[in-house]
């Protein structure tokens, strides 16, 4: 008799029509440990069930949502999707519906509904999925960005990275809602990327890397590849042609670039500072605007970044002619500019970003000049930071940064004089100095990506660290499971 009503009940189950099997044990969707935290998530009554031998003609979704979760092979489930422009959201802004009938995602905007779609890839992966099939606890995430640019930087100057290395880059970041990708493209040990008119910025610039081992560059072809793959995870491309500073690999290729007209060594070590184009010779203003020309011929994005770090060899009054022309070389190529928080000095044209990394009054500066800034605080930021004394990778000029120091920051609160609506957003940027692998990328990258992904994303009001430490550890296994070699932060000790 045990085991007739079971029987009995499962037989009446499956015989009313409805191939939904009894659910296994779910978590709320408010429990799922999602990163970035969503603004608002209401649970309802029920749950989705795919059946995994279903397939979904998804009519009229959004071509750009499913071909993100095609990228992150989400499984085929029942999805819509509905864009408003008249919707009151601001850009990036979405509503994810989870109902018993299927899945809707809304938006005014095509970021939102990618931004959908990559917490929908979340939802799915902490959601029960056994060989039954998947089970989606229904409700609503209404969500929305505090910063528009939330960004990741790769230095792939001092030590150079392949495209398939960028693309696994890529693909790492988008989950976390990143949404800009700033290629550290020139610097003293190495020129990356092919100008066709000067032809030996890559030829010679790019033959070396930090230690002296062969460097690489990206054709204009491999680059327009990132830029296509970065585009279908909501990703831009921001170039950097870092200036007049940080400048050995172009006075190593061109010998009148030089304030002598003599050909620099190659160099391969870690010292800054040293470099320094010639602001005063018509030549190197025919070399930037040939390089931005051809870089953002290539680059939809809307950010050209002219670097202006430590440029100590530089005379002030040279580097502020020179930044001043260059910014306004990169607008004549119908881009804005962003500097190093230095560029402050020179005097910003409108629409130009400084970038803060160590200089609060720069920042400052540049905000009183009506400017945006973007926040990259070295001190907070800066991935290739050791963890503690004891990372075998990573510089702690800065700091040692954990999980606790990238998490446990108000952007707003950082600079008197500097809110929110000056701060355009975050950016991590990973120097390669100390790295040669995407395993090192990993290591120095994950698990504070994550925490610094929340400060771009979440609102103040609802960021407690308690609660990022208990998604934090589901996201390390989940890390973990793709391959993805996360610090074991002993934060989560
Ligand atoms: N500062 C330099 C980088 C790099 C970094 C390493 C900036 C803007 C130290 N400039 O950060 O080139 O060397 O942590």
């Amino acid at each position: 008799m045990r085991y007739l009503l079971p029987l009995l009940l499962s037989f009446l189950f499956f015989s009313c029509g409805n191939d939904t099997p009894p659910p296994p044990a779910m978590p709320p969707l408010s429990d799922l440990p999602l990163i970035p935290l969503p603004v608002e998530i209401s649970n309802s009554e029920g749950y989705l069930y795919v059946n995994p031998a279903k397939s979904f003609a998804n009519e009229g979704a959004d071509a750009g949502a499913m071909a993100y979760l095609k990228s992150k092979k989400v499984p085929a489930l029942p999805l819509t999707t509905s864009m408003d422009t008249n919707l009151q959201l601001m850009d990036g802004a979405y509503l994810l519906q989870i109902a018993p009938e299927g899945v809707n995602i809304s938006a005014k905007d095509q970021a939102g509904l990618l931004n959908g779609a990559i917490t929908l890839e979340q939802v799915v992966a902490f959601s029960p999925n056994t060989e039954r099939g998947l089970f989606l606890s229904a409700g609503t995430i209404t969500d929305q960005p505090r910063y528009a640019y939330r960004g990741y930087m790769l230095d792939v100057a001092r030590t150079f990275f392949g495209v398939d290395t960028v693309k696994q880059v890529i693909d790492r970041i988008s989950t976390y809602k990143i949404n800009h990708l700033h290629l550290h493209l020139s610097d003293d040990q190495g020129w990356r990327i092919e100008i066709k008119s000067w032809p030996g910025l890559a030829q010679i610039g790019g033959m070396f890397e930090v230690d002296g081992t062969r460097g690489g560059y990206y054709t204009q072809e491999d680059y327009k590849e990132i830029v296509r793959y970065a585009a279908v995870q909501g990703i831009t491309i921001v170039p950097e042609i870092d200036m007049p500073g940080h400048t050995n690999a172009a006075l190593n290729a061109y010998a009148e670039l030089n304030l002598d007209g003599k050909a620099r060594d190659p160099y391969v070590g870690t010292d800054v500072g040293f470099s320094t184009l010639d602001a005063n010779k018509e030549v190197t203003y025919e070399f930037i605007d040939a390089v931005v020309g051809e870089i953002a011929a290539i680059t939809p994005g809307p950010y050209f970044h002219i670097g202006g770090d430590e440029s100590a060899v530089t005379p002030h009054d040279d580097y502020v002619k020179l930044i001043r022309r260059a910014q306004k070389i990169v607008i004549s190529h119908g881009k804005k500019s962003i500097g190093w928080d230095e560029v402050a000095l020179a005097g910003l044209d409108e629409g130009s970003v400084a970038q803060l990394w160590a200089s609060a009054e720069y920042a400052l500066k540049a905000k009183e000049g009506g400017n945006q800034v973007l926040f990259s605080p070295a001190t907070r930021t800066y991935l290739d930071m050791q963890y503690d004394s004891l990372s075998p990778l990573g510089l702690h000029w800065a700091a040692y940064i954990e999980v606790d120091s990238a998490y446990l920051w108000d952007p707003k609160t950082m600079v008197d004089g500097i809110t929110d609506a000056d701060i355009l957003g975050i950016e991590a940027p990973l120097w390669g100095e100390t790295i040669r692998s995407i395993e090192d990328i990993d290591y120095l990258t994950f698990p504070r990506l994550l925490a610094l992904a929340e400060v771009a994303w979440t609102p103040q009001p609802q960021r407690n660290y308690e609660d990022f430490l208990r998604r934090l550890r589901a996201q390390q296994d989940w890390l973990k499971e793709k391959g993805i070699g996360t610090y074991d932060t002993r934060v989560l000790k």
